[in-house]
C-alpha cells in the first residue's frame, strides 16, 4: 500500500501472474498519472487520434496515434511499423521521458531487463469502441516485451492463448494497471470488450491504452 500524498488518495499496487511471461501490476502508473496524461496532450496536439482501416477495408472503432522513432500503421496495404505519421508527413512525435522510465521500471518488475521501447501505440476507446481478438506480431523480435499501461475508464481485457481456439480469460484492468507482456506469452491472442460508458475523474469519458514496444 502506498499513501499518495498530493491527492490524499491511498493507491493499492499488487501483482499477479497471468500466465508464465504475462504479468498484471494493478496500480503501476497511478503515482505518475499526471505526467503521463500531459504528455500524452503534447503528443496528441501533434499526431491526433485516427480511425484507422483494416487491411480487410473496415474501419477501427479504436483511435489511434503513436510516438517514439517507429509507428504502427494500418491500412488497405497492411499492418506494420513506420518512421512517418501519413497524416502529416512528419515524423512520429519523440517517445515522453515519462513513458520510457515507466515502460523500463515496469518490464524490470516483470523480470525482463534492460528493455528499451522505440515505439508507443496509443489506443483511445469511446462508449462501444472494441479490439478483436489479436496477436501483436509487426515486431522484429519476440524476445522483447510489451509493456501496456491503462488510464480512464475501466475495461475487460481478453487473455487468451497462443491459438485462437484457447479460451480467453476476462481481466478487468483499471485506471493505472501495467500489463507486462513478454517470453512465452509474447504471442498470446487478446482483445478488448466493446467500452462502458462512464467517467473519470482525470481523463473523462474515455479509456487511453498506451502500449510499449521494441518495434525495430
Ligand atoms: C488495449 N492492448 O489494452 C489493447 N497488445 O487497449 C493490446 O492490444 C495489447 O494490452 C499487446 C500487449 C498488451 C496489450
Ligand atoms: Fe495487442
Amino acid at each position: 500500500m502506498t499513501m499518495d500524498l498530493f491527492d490524499g488518495a491511498t493507491t493499492l499496487e499488487s501483482q499477479e501472474q497471468l500466465a508464465p511471461g504475462a504479468m498484471l501490476l494493478r496500480g503501476f502508473a497511478v503515482a505518475h498519472e499526471r505526467e503521463l496524461l500531459s504528455a500524452l496532450a503534447e503528443v496528441i496536439a501533434q499526431a491526433p487520434f485516427r480511425n484507422m482501416i483494416t487491411p480487410g477495408g473496415f474501419r477501427m472503432s479504436v483511435g489511434m496515434s503513436n510516438c517514439g522513432a517507429l509507428g504502427w500503421i494500418s491500412d488497405t496495404a497492411g499492418y506494420r511499423y513506420g518512421p512517418i505519421d501519413p497524416l502529416s508527413g512528419q515524423p512520429w512525435p519523440p517517445l515522453p521521458e515519462a513513458f520510457l522510465q515507466l515502460a523500463t521500471s515496469a518490464a524490470e518488475r516483470a523480470g525482463f531487463s534492460r528493455f528499451v521501447p522505440d515505439a508507443c501505440l496509443i489506443n483511445c476507446y469511446e462508449p462501444g469502441s472494441r479490439l478483436s481478438l489479436h496477436q501483436d506480431r509487426n515486431e522484429r523480435d519476440f524476445r522483447e516485451p510489451i509493456v501496456s499501461v491503462s488510464l480512464g475508464l475501466p475495461v475487460v481485457f481478453l487473455f487468451g492463448g497462443s491459438s485462437r481456439s484457447v479460451p480467453a480469460r476476462r481481466i478487468g484492468l483499471m485506471h493505472g494497471d501495467v500489463v507486462v507482456w513478454g517470453g512465452p506469452a509474447r504471442l498470446s491472442y487478446h482483445g478488448v470488450l466493446p467500452l462502458k460508458e462512464g467517467f473519470h475523474s482525470l481523463v473523462g469519458a474515455q479509456r487511453l491504452n498506451l502500449t510499449l514496444r521494441k518495434a525495430g
